[in-house]
Parts: C-alpha cells; structure tokens; sequence
C-alpha cells in the first residue's frame, strides 16, 4: 500500500527574496538627507546655532557616509538621531502644528515631527529587512504628506492677511525675533503690532487676558484696555524666551 507524503509549503515567497532592506535604506538616506537639508536652511534663516539641531546635522552627515560601508551602524546612528530629535523636538513644534498660516514655522514643525517619525520607522525597516513594498508605500506617505503641508500653508497664508493700520494707533514692530524695549500707550488705544519677521509671535501681556497671535509677516491691531501701570511683555512661543518688553499704560 502506498501513502501520499504530506505536502510541505514553501519557507519563503518569491516577494521575501528581493527584502535585502536595501529599499527602507535608500529611503532612510532620502529622508534623514532631506531633514537635515531644511535645518541647515532653518539654521541660516535664524542666523542662530542651536546646539542640538547643528548635532543633528553632523550625525546625519555620519550616518549617511557610514550607511554606505557598515550598513547596520550607519541604520543605527540616522535611526537613533531621528527618534532622539523627535522626542526633543516635539514641544517646541506643538505649538506650530496649529498655525499654518507661518508658513516657514509650520513647514519646519511637521518635517522636524512627522519627517523624522518617518525616517524612525525606515530605520526599523531596514534594519529589520522588510519587504521593500512596504518602503514604497511610505514614500508615496511621505510625498503625499509633503504636497499636504504645502497646499494647507500656502491656503492658510491666503486667508491670514493681519489687520491694516488705523490712523490713530500706536504702532511698534517686531524685528529680528525681538520687541521694542519699552512701549509706550494711553489706556484705550490700540497698538498696532508689525510682526516684520517670518516667523510668528505672540504679544502677551503677562497677567492680562491680552494674548494674541501674530502670524508671520503681517501686523495686527491690538487694543489695550487696561489700568495704568506698568506691565511685563512676552512672546509665548517655547524658545521665544529672549522676547520681552516693557508696557507702560498711563
Ligand atoms: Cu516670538
């Protein structure tokens, strides 16, 4: 009498072959190389050297040349960049999630945030060897999410145009990231806040309910209704912390 041998499935799929990772790294390398590209630009637009960003930079810069000859350092130091400049990213980018409207903060905000969550899940992937269908379907992600910010800022920008000056405010500009030191009103005027920079502010008074936004590049009017005294100016935004001015109201 004779037996059928029981059939063995096959230990790997024709798609299992090709998953090297060499996909997930050539896309790891897009986007730890784009990343670092826009914080070199950033960092020129502050004429700023802000310690952990420039780190950031340099190790990109290893992780991208080292990639090349030790493929799994090379994972491990882009990967382990991204995800430690995410986590230390992420307060100072909250806040500008919600305003599209600056462009150059927002677009900054969402590369620093989901740019670099991307870039922690390729790492993964590389290391780990996925399927390269998977790397594809985070590039078509990652493009999308780009055409996405660009078309929610540059609407936002369309619809954010500021106030226009009246003829009797008080006007003070922002300029360089910094106010006026002091600033000077009579109790009902409205200053009119020129934020000449392209970055946004805010122009809190600390202790009063004025707390108002101050999109890029555009000026807004703010009255001041408050008792005379003298009062302490803020900008809120984290990392704005040098942004202080004295109010004085008679
Ligand atoms: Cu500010």
């Amino acid at each position: 009498m004779t037996t059928t041998s029981p059939h063995t499935p096959p230990l790997t799929t024709s798609t299992d072959h090709a998953a090297d990772g060499a996909a997930w790294v050539r896309l790891l390398a897009w986007l730890t190389g784009i990343i670092a590209a826009v914080e070199v630009i950033f960092l020129g637009m502050i004429a700023t050297v802000v310690p952990p960003i420039a780190a950031g930079i340099v190790l990109t810069i290893v992780g991208l040349v080292v990639v090349r000859r030790a493929r799994r350092v090379g994972i491990a130091i882009l990967g382990l960049t991204s995800l430690l400049l995410l986590l230390g990213f992420a307060p100072f980018a909250a806040s500008h999630l919600g305003h599209p409207e600056s462009a150059i903060d927002f677009t900054h905000a969402v590369i620093g945030t989901v740019g670099r969550l991307l870039a922690v899940i390729a790492a993964v992937g590389a290391w780990r060897k996925a399927s390269p269908a998977g790397a594809r379907r985070l590039a078509v992600a990652a493009i999308g999410i780009a055409c996405l910010t660009v078309a929610i800022s540059s609407i936002a920008m369309l619809v954010s145009t500021g106030d226009t000056a009246q003829a009797d405010d008080v006007p003070t500009v922002i300029a360089d990231s910094y106010f006026a030191d002091t600033i000077s009103v009579t109790s009902g005027d409205t200053l009119y806040v020129d934020n000449t920079d392209v970055f946004r502010h805010t122009f809190t008074v600390v202790d009063t309910t004025i707390d108002v936004e101050l999109p890029a590049s555009v000026g807004v009017r703010v009255p001041i209704e408050l008792p005379a005294g003298v009062y302490d100016v803020i900008c809120d935004i984290p990392g704005h912390e040098h942004m202080t001015a004295t109010l004085e109201v008679e």
